[in-house]
């Protein structure tokens, strides 16, 4: 996902830039916004941490972008290209070194799993969607 701030501040193009010039092929794609139930739904795992509601709150802001990403080892590629959770200690010339401003609104969001990939592309998609 490309999240509300990255969307708000204009970053959409720059970001699927890098994206897809990093080797990763667009399956499925769409500008949507989550609802309240949508990200506490998402982000469950994060429920009892103090930053949820905050979460849950920025996330449902604003519109984001959802794709699906294929690549040979696209988990670890795509966490290395977006960098670190807090951009202040994300690599250089990453997508949140360049585009995120704090730990809360870090302007992207990648499957930490191949298995999390699966339940977060059908969260977002139906099957007639991927390509
Ligand atoms: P990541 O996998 O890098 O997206 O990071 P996490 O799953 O650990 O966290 C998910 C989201 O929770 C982050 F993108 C932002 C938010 N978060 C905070 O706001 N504060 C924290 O200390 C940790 C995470």
């Amino acid at each position: 996902m490309i999240k509300p701030d990255a969307v708000e501040n204009g970053y959409i193009g720059a970001i699927l830039d890098k994206i897809t010039a990093a080797g990763f092929k667009i399956v499925a794609m769409k500008y949507t916004q989550l609802s309240k139930r949508d990200a506490e739904l998402f982000y469950a795992i994060h429920k009892d941490r103090p930053f949820f509601g905050e979460l849950v709150e920025f996330m449902t802001r604003g519109p984001i972008v959802a794709a699906i990403l294929e690549k040979d080892n696209a988990v670890d590629d795509f966490r290395a290209l977006i960098g670190a959770t807090n951009p202040e200690e994300a690599a250089e010339g990453t997508i949140r070194k360049l585009y995120a401003a704090s730990i809360g609104e870090n302007a992207i969001h990648g499957s930490d799993s191949d298995e999390n990939a699966a339940i977060e592309g059908a969260f977002h998609f139906s099957g007639r969607e991927v390509y």
